[in-house]
Order: structure tokens, then sequence, then C-alpha cells
């Protein structure tokens, strides 16, 4: 079984060589699996391409910034690649890389796509601040109403796939509302979806996200997606 993990980066110099370091290698081998790491880089100016580089990982250069364009970029070198599955994570610490073991195995457990979720996991008190995660909490309850599917984290940056979820998806966000997308194509098309708990700490180096301005955008593609059911800009 050969995993890529996707990082999506936009000058994390501070944050990568932890989550790097971070991987659980011998733990994923000694279940049979390879993985490849691929950075996915929106234009840092800082030392993140060097210590991607050094750390042998594949890297691929947005031409413009966006964390969705990134995202889609790296799911068509992934499908073009022969990896099996995908597993997607925020490089900015946050997330646990030791979690990856059983976002995996859950997609063995029959899902199609697997979702992080940091409101039903472990989260660090300060790792979130009170209006993101109303925030978060408030478009996950919308996604349930507008969509029906169970989720519990609409704006999770830790999600696994099987390969054909992945060329099912159907996407055209360019920021922050990409994984509102993900959600919303994915319960559309009837994708079983899988929820396990991770943990979620501290963000080391600079957010990108504007909680307002990019809330609204993701709220605003829930509501295209379920009236207009088809990828509207
Ligand atoms: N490829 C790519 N990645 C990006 C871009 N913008 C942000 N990212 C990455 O996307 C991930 C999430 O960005 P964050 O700024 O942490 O946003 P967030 O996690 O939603 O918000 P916070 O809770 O404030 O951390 C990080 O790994 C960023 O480096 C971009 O334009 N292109
Ligand atoms: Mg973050």
């Amino acid at each position: 079984m050969k995993v890529l993990v996707l990082l999506p980066t936009l000058d994390e110099e501070e944050a990568l060589p932890q989550v790097l370091a971070a991987m659980p290698n011998g733990d994923l081998s000694s279940k049979g699996v390879e993985i490849g790491i691929m950075i996915v880089d929106g234009g840092s100016i800082d030392s993140t391409l060097d210590i991607a580089r050094e750390a042998g990982c594949t890297i691929v250069e947005q031409k413009t910034t966006g964390k969705g364009l990134g995202l889609r970029l790296g799911f068509e070198v992934f499908l073009a690649s022969d990896y099996d599955r995908l597993v997607m994570l925020d490089a900015d610490a946050t997330y646990d890389p030791s979690d990856i073991t059983k976002m995996l195995e859950k997609l063995d457990q029959g899902a199609d796509i697997v979702i992080g979720s940091r409101l039903r996991g472990k989260m660090d008190p300060d790792a979130m601040s009170q209006l993101n995660y109303l925030g978060n909490n408030i478009l996950t309850w919308i996604a349930v109403c507008l969509y029906g599917a169970e989720v519990s984290d609409i704006c999770s940056g830790f999600w696994a796939f099987e390969k054909k979820a992945i060329a099912t998806l159907d996407l055209n966000s360019i920021s922050f509302e990409i994984e509102a997308e993900m959600y919303a194509s994915a319960a559309l098309t009837g994708l079983v979806i899988g929820h396990v708990p991770i943990s979620y700490g501290i963000r080391v180096g600079e957010p990108k996200l504007g909680s307002l301005h990019d809330g609204t955008r993701i709220l605003r593609k829930l509501v295209t997606r379920r009236f207009l059911q088809r990828v509207v800009k």
C-alpha cells in the first residue's frame, strides 16, 4: 500500500520541520504502508522549500496563491501517480501526523473519505480562538442541515482519501473554502464519509486564514453547491 501525504504550505519554515519529524514512518511501515511526502507550495518566500528539498519531499509549486488551488493541483498529481491513497494535513504543526494511522484504519473499514475531527477530538484550550470555534461549529451545523451527511468538523485540515474518491470529487475552490466543497461534493455523490477524533494543538508561525473573510467564503460555497449543484466560482 502506497500512501501520499500532501502538505499545503505557505511560509511554514517554523512549523514544517516538526511536522516532517513527527511522521509515523516506523508504525506505518510495520503495517506494510509506504509513505511519500509531497509539499504543494503557494509561493513561500521563506526557507520552506529548502527544508522540504533537504527532507527529500516531492515539491509542487503553484503559479497562483490559494489553498484550494494548491490542494486541487496536489490531487491532480496524486491521480497521475502510482500511490493508492492520499492523506492531507496542514503544515502548521496544529495536527499530529501520528493520527495518520487511525485515519488509514478508517479507510480500511470501508470509508471512501475520512475527516479528522478536532471538535470531537483532543483540542489544546489555546489552539482555536473563540471566534473560530464558534464559526467552525456554526458552519458544520449549516453543512449538516444543507447536505444531511454526518460531519462534525467541516473546516478540518486533516483528511484521508481512497484514490477513487479523489477522482470523484468535483471542485473549483480557490482558497480556504476547499474543505467545505470537498464535504459538499462527497455528500452529493454519496461517498461514504468516515470520522475520526484527532488532536489539535497551537499553531506554529503566522496564520494565513482570515476568520470573517474566509468564513463568509465557506458559507457561500456551502450554499451555492447545495442549490446550484454544480461548481460556481
Ligand atoms: N499550497 C498552499 N497552502 C497554503 C496556502 N495558504 C495557506 N496554506 C497552507 O494551508 C494550511 C492552513 O493554513 P492556515 O493559515 O493554518 O489556516 P487555518 O489552519 O485554516 O487557520 P488557523 O486556525 O488560523 O491556523 C497551512 O499549512 C498553510 O501553510 C496557499 O496559498 N497554498
Ligand atoms: Mg492552521
